[in-house]
């Protein structure tokens, strides 16, 4: 598997992306890609801002494998669709490279997170437990499956790294006892990290106590509860009125979704916010950046070890 780097020479770039030094140089010298110098005074780029220069320039990557990435990246031109369908096959049979290439593909090619969750990855998912519930597709390779997708969502966090904190809002989340779901709320988590939130997802099956607990301590900007699985009508009720009250005690957003919850489910609980989707969470937390400041990059992908 293809390693990751954090910071490659200006002449790994040049190669990475088929152009000669010179022409790097002037698009460094018009700002389109940061240069960074080491403490030894030697010039480096970042590959999470070459990856951005991609994403917003629509330039080709000739040799991805120079910046650490799989090899496969940017050589198939995948509308979303034919992605689906790809990685629902490369998710049945086990495939980490063929998920890991065809999302990072997918990113350079100038898709947000949002896109290729909503429209990628949660739809393969859905037809993954629409045949497991058929039969078509047996248990072991539904939890393989489910393994892969983590992994190929850890591998992107361990990437989203912004470049720098100061000003950067906190967000924390987690979904409640019983729901084990850690998909969704790692997904919530990237979407918010790549849009410059310093977010921690406390991860899943969480009892209520520990979760008020954590939003009083830690005093997020924001909290989102991930809900994938409701055991108890009532009692997931009970745990949102601690929760609400938890929120308005330290003046945080509390924003709700999931396949398990509905609008209508939240109807008695004003203030608390629900997102059917990562587009609409996307839209949701935008709106939450008070004053954006250049200490908030729109975009804060960054590829690492
Ligand atoms: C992966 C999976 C598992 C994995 C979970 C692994 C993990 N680490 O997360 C494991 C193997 C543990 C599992 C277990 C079970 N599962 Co299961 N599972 C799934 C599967 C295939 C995918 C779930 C997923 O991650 N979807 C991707 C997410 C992103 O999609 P989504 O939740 O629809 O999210 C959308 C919106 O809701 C929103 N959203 C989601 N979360 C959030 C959060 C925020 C903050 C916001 C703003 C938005 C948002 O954005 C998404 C749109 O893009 C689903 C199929 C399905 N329909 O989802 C079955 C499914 C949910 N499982 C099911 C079942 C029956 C089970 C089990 C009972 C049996 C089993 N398979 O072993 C157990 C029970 C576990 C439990 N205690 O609850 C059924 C549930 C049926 C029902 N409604 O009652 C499903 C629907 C499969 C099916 N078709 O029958 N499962």
């Amino acid at each position: 598997m293809t390693r990751m780097k954090t910071y490659v020479s200006p002449r790994q770039v040049a190669r990475a992306l088929g152009v000669s030094e010179s022409t790097l140089k002037r698009w460094c010298d018009r700002g389109l890609i940061p240069m960074q110098k080491t403490a030894g005074g030697h010039r480096r780029m970042a590959v999470s801002d070459v990856i951005a220069f991609l994403r917003d320039s629509g330039q080709e990557l000739a040799q991805p494998e120079l910046l650490g990435l799989p090899a496969a990246v940017g050589r198939t031109q995948w509308t979303l669709d034919r992605a689906r369908d790809q990685i629902l096959r490369a998710l049945i049979d086990g495939q980490h490279d063929v998920v890991s290439e065809i999302v990072v593909s997918l990113l350079v090619a100038g898709h947000d997170l949002p896109a290729i969750f909503d429209t990628v990855v949660a739809p393969a998912l859905h037809e993954l437990g629409e045949r497991w519930s058929c039969g078509d597709v047996v248990i072991y390779e539904e939890r393989r499956a489910s393994e892969l997708c983590m992994g190929m969502l850890r591998e992107l966090r361990n990437r989203l790294q912004p470049s720098r904190r100061a000003g950067r809002q906190n967000a924390i989340g987690a979904t409640l006892e019983h729901d084990v779901y850690t998909i969704p709320v790692t997904m919530a988590e990237l979407v918010l990290l790549d849009a410059g939130w310093n977010a921690t997802s406390l991860g899943s099956n969480l009892p209520v106590d520990t979760l008020r607990d954590a939003i009083e301590t830690l005093r997020p900007e924001l909290f989102w509860l991930s809900v994938s699985y409701v055991e108890n009508a009532a009692t997931f009720q009970t745990e949102l009125v601690i929760l609400k009250c938890a929120a308005e005690t330290v003046g945080c957003r509390f924003i709700v979704g999931g396949q398990a919850v509905t609008r209508s489910d939240l109807s008695e609980f004003p203030g608390v916010e629900h997102c059917h989707s990562f587009r609409g969470f996307a839209e949701a937390i935008e709106s939450t950046e008070a004053s954006p400041s250049e200490d908030q990059p729109s975009r804060s992908l960054a590829l690492s070890n």
